[in-house]
């Protein structure tokens, strides 16, 4: 088509036109600087998606449980068939279990066996079940034994045993405050009765229903299966003040900055300020404890 008529332009040689030593030592400066800048905004707006899809989760979860509560007319147990010292046979079934069917893990549910309990030979396949709805992507894995998907062979033996190879929730159920002078099991989801929202006297959308409870592993009732994934609240929001409560299980936790995703009784998500006070924390906790005007501040 066209023939080149005019001679290649002479390339530039750094000998003609570089850079000095001072020139390139300044360019790595700023190059290092909008680096510093830049790299904890890209951090910030990771986490604020994982924050997102955790508080999407929590949302799934309560649209579940009022879906559940509109068929069987109250919540489900937090707990079903306890094991104890006196019922060692105690199939210990979580909520969780119960709401399979409601966030579309009907698969699962089917191939859960209600007879059995939670960890036993019958249940492996469908207790170890990763379930995305119920992971938050920020979580760290705190506890040495979190590490991974299933709680694995526990015992390191080899060959299954009860307890072996189940998956886990990030998220616990409201079994209610302890301390403060609360009556014991004031919260939704406890021990073998199911609450129906009638109960709930201090108003849905005041009272706490689910929560992330994360710093915790498996031998502190991290499986979903497990019905003791439910926990009785006695401190602050992320407490770290001692190095205990990184792996306390029995309280309001999560891996994400500065607060903590809540899940109510109408359904409502909100993120909570880990500088809730104590007493805020309680009234949430309880379904029935007449506080006054107590409603946690939202981040
Ligand atoms: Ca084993
Ligand atoms: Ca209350």
């Amino acid at each position: 088509m066209f023939a080149l008529s005019s001679p290649i332009p002479r390339r530039r040689t750094l000998a003609s036109h570089g850079f000095t030593l001072v020139e390139l030592l300044v360019v790595i400066a700023i190059v290092g600087v909008l680096v510093a800048i830049l790299l904890p905004a890209v951090q910030a707006s990771r986490e604020a998606g994982r924050r997102s899809q955790c508080a999407n989760n929590l949302r799934q979860i309560g649209v579940g449980l009022i879906n559940y509560h509109d068929n069987a007319g109250s919540f489900p147990p937090g707990l079903i068939d306890r094991r104890t010292g006196a019922n060692p046979q105690g199939k210990q079934l979580s909520w969780i279990v119960c709401l399979l069917p409601f966030i579309e893990e009907n698969a699962v549910y089917e191939q859960f066996d209600l007879t059995k309990g939670y960890n036993k030979i019958e249940n492996r396949r469908a207790g170890s079940t990763v379930i995305a709805t119920l992971l938050c992507p920020s979580t760290a894995f705190l506890a040495s034994d979190r590490k991974g998907p299933t709680t694995g062979d526990v015992n390191n033996n080899g060959a299954w045993n009860p307890g072996d190879d189940l998956a886990f929730s990030d998220y616990g159920g409201n079994f209610g405050f302890s301390g403060l002078g609360k009556p014991y099991m004031n919260g939704v989801l406890v021990y073998e009765k199911p609450i129906a929202i009638r109960q709930i006297t201090d108003g849905t959308s005041h009272t706490l229903l689910v929560s992330e409870d994360t710093g915790r592993g498996a031998s502190y009732a991290g499986e979903w299966a497990n019905g003791e994934n439910i926990f009785d609240t006695s401190g602050p929001i992320n407490d770290q003040s001692l190095p205990q409560y990184r792996w306390a299980d029995n309280e309001i936790w999560c891996d994400h900055p500065r607060g903590v995703n809540l899940l109510f009784c109408d359904g409502s998500m909100r993120f909570t300020d880990e500088e809730t006070e104590l007493e805020i924390i309680a009234a949430m906790c309880t379904r029935n404890g007449d506080e006054v005007g107590a409603t946690p501040g939202e981040r």
